[in-house]
Order: C-alpha cells, then structure tokens, then sequence
C-alpha cells in the first residue's frame, strides 16, 4: 500500500446546490471529478489527522465504487477510522444519528435523494459536519472554491475492501468500522416514542403500508415496523434498496408514489400509509382516500407532540422553510412559541437546533424532522404518525378535519414547471423582480397584495444572511404566492410555484385543493406570465 499523488486539473460546476453536488452519474464517471470534490472537501475540512469520518448512501448505482474511492482518498489524508454502512448504505437520518452518537467529525453522504438512479440517473455528494446536519453554506462555498483551482489530490493505492459484512479492517493507518446501518437508528426512535403503545396498536389489527420505493429506507422499515413494532410481513412494500430504484422515482409525493396512493383508495385500504424517498429523509403520510400535506404534517405533530415521550417536555419553538405553509405558525401562535421562517434547505435549520431555539422543523417538499439529529427524517416522521394513531385511536382524516375545524385550513398546493430552459426561467424570475416595487396595493383576482418581496434571511444565531431565497406576493388575505428556482435539480430549470390560501370557515374545508385555490393560480400565471416565458401551459407536477 502506498498514497499516491495524483495530478488533476479544476472541473467547471463543483458548485454544491440545495443539498450537496447533484449530477448525473455519467458526469460522476468522469476521471478525476469525484476525487476532484472530495480532495477539495478535505482541503476545507484542513486537518483529517486522528478523526472519524461516517460514510454510506442511498445505494443507488455508482454508491459502493464512490465508498471505495472516498475510503483511499480518507486513508491518504490521515483519517484515524471510518465507520461504513453494511453494503455502503445508511440513510440519510442515520449518517446523522451514527455522525452524533460516535461523536465523529462528519460524514460524506452519497445521495441525489429523491432524483432518479440507475446508470442513466443521477448521483450526488453531500457533506455533514460534526453537529450530524449538512454544511453551511459557507463550508460548500469553500469546498467549491478549492475545485476551481485544484491541480492535485491524494489517494491510497489499496485494494477494495470488503464493505459487506459488519466487522473491522484497515487501510494504510486507518481503521474501517462495517456497522450495521440500522442499530443506532432504531435504538434512537425506541428513545423517542411509544413503542408499546404502537405495539398494542398493531396487536390490535391496525394494518399499514410503508412504501420503501425501492430505495434505503425498506431495511430500516422492516426493522423498526415490522420487527420491533410487531407489523405484520408484507406491512413494507418495496423494501430492498436496488440501484436503480427498481425504476421508481422516490419522490415520496402523490405523484410519484400513485401505487401507494391506490392502494390507499381501495375499498379494505389499510388504515394508514406511507412513504419515504430515495434517501430516507423525506415522508408521505396518507390516510384511507387522503393525502395529509407536509405542511399539515408539521403543525400536527406540532399541536399533538406531547403523545410521544421524547417531546413530552414541550416544543421549544417550530422551524419551516419560507414556502411551507404557515398553517404551523398558527400552531406555535397557540402554544406560545417562536416559529421560524428560512429559506429552502435543511441546512438553514442548523443553528436554530444547535441554539436550542427550535425543537421541530419542516418543509413543504415531504420533509420533517426535530433536534433529535441535524436532518431531516423520513421514518421518525411516520412513527411520530403512528404514535398519534395509537393515542389517540382517531383514522388520520379525523385527526386532520379536527385540526383544521381548530386552526382553520391553509389550503396548499406546488406546481412544479420541470427541465425547462435554464436561461427562460432566469428571465421569468429577473422580470419578477422588476415587478415587485409596483405590486403592493393592486389587486390580483380579488386579491389585494399587501407586499411583494424577494426573500432575504439573517441566520439570528450566527447573524449570516442569504439574498434571492424567493419571490413572494403575500395578499391583505392572508394568502401567498411564491416563486423560486428549484437547487436540485440536473437538467435545465425547475420553476417551483407555491400557493397558500387560509379558509377559517369549517364549511369549506372539504373543497378539491387546485378548485380552492384556482384564484390564486391565475393570478400566479398572470403576474409571471409562466406560458410565454416557459412555453409551457401547464406544470409537469402539482403536489
Ligand atoms: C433538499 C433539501 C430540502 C429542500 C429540497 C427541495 O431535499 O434538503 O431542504 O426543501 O431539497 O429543494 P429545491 O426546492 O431547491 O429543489 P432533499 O430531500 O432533496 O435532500
């Protein structure tokens, strides 16, 4: 064995987006472009010497080639051990929990999460630091800016190791920990939440459907749901992790997850589903013939936290990003605490968990989570879910329309416009903003705008800031629209366009979403005029 240094030269579009570097996995495959990240991640890490550093994936193809290169690129730059999921996975919330527990100093994620695998799909890398969450944006600006002027990195020349069997082995001067990927995980949730209660419920022949799609949350589930929790076999469909996703897309939302939601409209339906993503940090939860929105999910949990004993002591405040729904600020207004409004990104949640000023987070894109790790959570969300269902005995409707009947309805849709091209959409965004001094005061399809913005944020525990998070119209009604330029995605632009009605009136919380917000969604189009600019009339994808 020997570390090599190898020659190499900077690789245009290293620059990490919402969450890590996203390309397709024929860009990956490229000479030089992973070793070119991960050298320039260790340039801005600085000294490696003596640490433990946490890796896996989602499993998805060109995961277990990428282990075997970070594992010599690690060796070479002094690491002291690396603690590997078996078979190169752990699922996102697991890097996190393993990250924290073993007090490693971070983890290297290798995920495109909810995008597409398979040879012809996408890859990504994400770093995570010591606290367990992603890096801030100053550490991804670094690590970009180490890629735009490497020449060199340095890597071992040792052979693979063997990643499959849990067990211990060495590489140059570095220990290589195989753990299994769920231990930590599931001993966590049972520290969270009710476990004999949800055993009860099952024992009791409440039936469910957790759908793995294919990707790395199916062992978790079938360990946790079915194993300890007692759910019968067959509870998880989907539940080995394939590397190309069996072809799904795991994007755990209506859309994507149709087969679930068809099963969920059968006449016997189970009484509960749900579903996570290509990483397992994202969630779905559906009730017998009804979808809950993320942003629901969060200020339910929010208003019902105390039924697991992990929250019982009280929510310290709630996080969302700024285009989830504020259907949680409401929950917050109630229990008398802060609820915090940043941009897109799990990585804005940080300092608000660190700083002990939030206890709950979520996003409108599926994601959920608390300051029991540093990421979002895809399962804790469902055994949150599960929790509340046991206590209360309540289908997941009931439990919805009761909250709603309290807190009124923010009705809530996205409409995503797809690969469109990338140059049009920079343009709908520049006119947008042109337009934003001139909105206030006029009146969009009954609407009156009460002020018009491009989203800025001041971190209130570090004091950074990030500009342009987001074009917002917010009416005198209380309703909202936004626009924004979607960071995950790897072909041309994704135009996201958020719409967000508040109905107080029980009466009408029972209306079809696209029919409640129809007003909204012209005076969207009108005011960015998406069909000239896109060519598109309609969006590729309504959540
Ligand atoms: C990532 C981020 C989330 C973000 C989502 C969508 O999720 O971690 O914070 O909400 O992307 O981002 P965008 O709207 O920019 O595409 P994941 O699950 O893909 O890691």
């Amino acid at each position: 064995m020997a570390i090599q240094t190898i020659t190499t030269h900077p690789i245009p579009g290293q620059r990490p987006g919402t969450s890590g570097l996203r390309k397709k996995v024929g860009t990956f495959q490229q000479p030089h472009y992973l070793e070119n990240f991960i050298q320039s991640v260790f340039y801005t890490l600085g000294d490696c010497e003596g640490k433990t550093l946490v890796l896996g994936g989602d499993g998805r193809y060109h995961n277990r080639a990428a282990i075997q290169t970070i594992l010599r690129m690690a060796a070479a730059h002094g690491y002291a051990r690396v603690l590997v999921g078996r078979g190169g996975i752990l699922s996102t919330p697991a890097v996190s929990c393993v990250i924290r527990k073993h007090q490693a100093s971070g983890g290297i994620v290798l995920s495109a999460s909810h995008n597409p695998g398979g040879p012809d799909g996408d890859f990504g890398i994400k770093y995570n630091i010591a606290a367990g969450g992603p890096a801030p944006e100053s550490v991804t600006e670094a690590i970009f800016h180490h890629s735009e002027t490497i020449t060199q990195y340095r890597i071992s020349d040792a052979a693979d190791i063997d990643i499959d069997r849990v067990g211990s082995g060495q590489m140059e001067q570095m220990r290589i920990e195989v753990i299994d990927p769920v231990a930590d995980y599931a001993e966590l949730m049972q520290r969270l939440f009710d476990f004999g209660a949800i055993r009860k419920l099952f024992a009791g022949g409440f039936t469910m459907r957790f759908d793995g799609m294919s990707a790395v949350s199916g062992p978790y589930a079938k360990a946790i749901i079915e194993g300890m929790l007692g759910a019968p076999a067959g509870t998880v469909i989907n539940g080995e992790p394939l590397e190309d996703f069996g072809g799904h897309h795991p994007d755990p939302n209506p859309v994507n997850a149709a087969q679930l939601i068809a099963l969920m409209a059968e006449d016997d339906a189970p009484d509960f589903g749900a579903a996570s993503d290509g990483d397992g940090d994202r969630n779905m939860i559906v009730g017998r013939r009804f979808d809950v929105t993320p942003s629901d999910s969060l200020a339910i949990l929010a208003a019902n936290s105390g039924v697991a004993p992990g929250y019982r002591a009280g929510l310290k405040g709630i996080a969302r990003s700024m285009p989830t729904s504020r259907a949680a600020d409401r929950v917050a207004e109630a229990l008398g605490i802060p609820c915090y409004e940043t941009p897109t990104g799990w990585k804005y949640f940080g300092t608000l968990l660190d700083a002990g000023l939030a206890t709950l987070c979520g996003e409108e894109s599926y994601g959920t989570g608390s300051d029991h790790i540093r990421e979002k959570d895809g399962l804790w969300a469902v055994l949150f879910w599960l929790n509340l269902l046991a206590a209360t005995g309540k289908p997941v409707e009931e439990i919805v329309a009761a909250h709603w009947a309290r807190f009124g309805r923010n009705y809530y849709s996205r409409h995503d416009y797809e690969a469109v091209d990338a140059e049009a959409a920079r343009l709908l965004m520049a006119d947008l903003r042109i337009k934003l001094p001139v909105l206030a005061g006029t009146v969009l399809n009954t609407h009156e705008v009460d002020f018009a913005d491009d989203f800025a944020y001041t971190d209130p525990v570090d004091g950074s800031s990030a500009q342009q998070q987001g074009v917002r119209i917010v009416m005198k009604d209380g309703s909202r629209i936004v626009y924004r330029l979607s960071g995950t995605g790897t072909e041309g632009a994704t135009l996201r366009v958020y719409l967000e009605l508040h109905e107080a009136d029980p009466a009408q919380h029972h209306r079809p979403t696209q029919q409640a917000l129809a007003s909204l969604i012209a005076a969207a189009e009108s005011v960015a005029s998406i069909a000239m600019h896109t060519g598109r009339a309609t969006p590729t994808v309504i959540t």
